[in-house]
């Protein structure tokens, strides 16, 4: 079976360096040959036609798929199985995510075709590292991802603030205002090229130009403490009741007051809201979240 390049010791520590420094690195040269051709080939199987623990089509905009690692077949996802299950991601997403329960435990397969764009600039509400794999050439006319260099301190600050009034996972006010100052590294790469990011940085990707197409393989290792729907006793669940007491000021705290949005309507921000804490709340999920 065909394998990645192998990331050593030192490339690993510059990676993880470079995580904590701006939030992301770039990975070029992962996967290349026979092994490219392969997870082409069982993107395209996962994609049409789908299979046990997969799961198709998760956006009208995009054909998708997300592969559930523990159901799907190792024998029908030879090589995407085996690039994310592999050493040298798994030592990775373990340094940079402390008592993470699951690595890699999600796969998603997106194939954009349609022009335009793909995701508003945003964090996503649920924090991951996340491994994000080319397999074609991305370029800024075809949706290259974008980050905002070391936006993630800001951003798990404010998530960790919400929580903690009381707030929940999924009214973070995660996606960028129009009039936020912020500057962007935009993430080309040939194909076989690795991002690594944590999904606290704003991000979001290029626009896709008329004609051109993007497909991406991406896998994310949650940090913990992060479900959902919280069940008692645990200390998340805890703190969206009113035995919080930070929760009993709601009032003076306008961003855990906002109404969450329901369904795929976009949340609009206040003409007034010029903090970054304020945020409008996200609710057409972009992918990945
Ligand atoms: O480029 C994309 O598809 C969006 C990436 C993204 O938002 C994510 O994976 O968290």
């Amino acid at each position: 079976m065909p394998e990645h390049r192998h990331i050593g010791e030192p490339e690993r520590a510059a990676i993880l360096q470079s995580l904590a420094a701006k939030g992301f690195c770039v990975v070029e040269d992962f996967a290349g040959g026979a092994l490219l051709a392969d997870l082409n080939t069982e993107f395209a199987q996962c994609i049409e036609r789908g299979g046990p623990g997969i799961r198709q089509g998760s956006r009208p905009r995009r054909p998708a798929a997300t592969i559930r690692v523990d159901r799907a077949s190792p024998a029908l996802l030879p090589a995407i199985l085996g690039t994310f299950a592999s050493r040298d991601l798994g030592q990775i997403a373990r340094e940079y995510v402390a008592a993470a329960t699951t690595i890699n435990d999600r796969i998603k397969a997106t194939w954009d075709r349609r022009p335009g764009k793909i995701t508003d600039v945003h964090f996503d509400s649920r924090r991951a590292l996340k491994f994000f794999l080319y397999l074609c050439d991305t370029t800024e006319s075809n949706g290259a991802l974008r980050y905002a260099a070391g936006s993630h301190r800001a951003n798990t600050a404010i998530r960790a603030r919400h929580l903690r009034r009381g707030g929940r996972l999924m009214d973070v006010p995660n996606v960028a205002l129009p009039n936020e100052d912020l500057t962007f590294d935009t993430l080309e790469g040939g194909r076989g090229t690795l991002l690594v990011f944590d999904t606290d940085g704003f991000h979001a990707p290029t626009l896709l130009t008329s004609g051109e197409e993007r497909k991406v393989l991406r896998a994310r290792t949650l940090f913990p403490g992060q479900s959902r729907s919280p069940k008692p006793p645990t200390w998340q669940w805890l703190r969206t009741t009113r035995l919080n007491p930070y929760s009993w000021w709601g009032e003076e705290l306008p961003e855990a007051r906002r109404p969450r949005t329901q369904g795929t309507a976009r949340a609009r921000p206040r003409a007034r809201e010029s903090h970054p804490a304020q945020r409008a709340s996200e609710t057409d999920r972009p992918p990945g979240n």
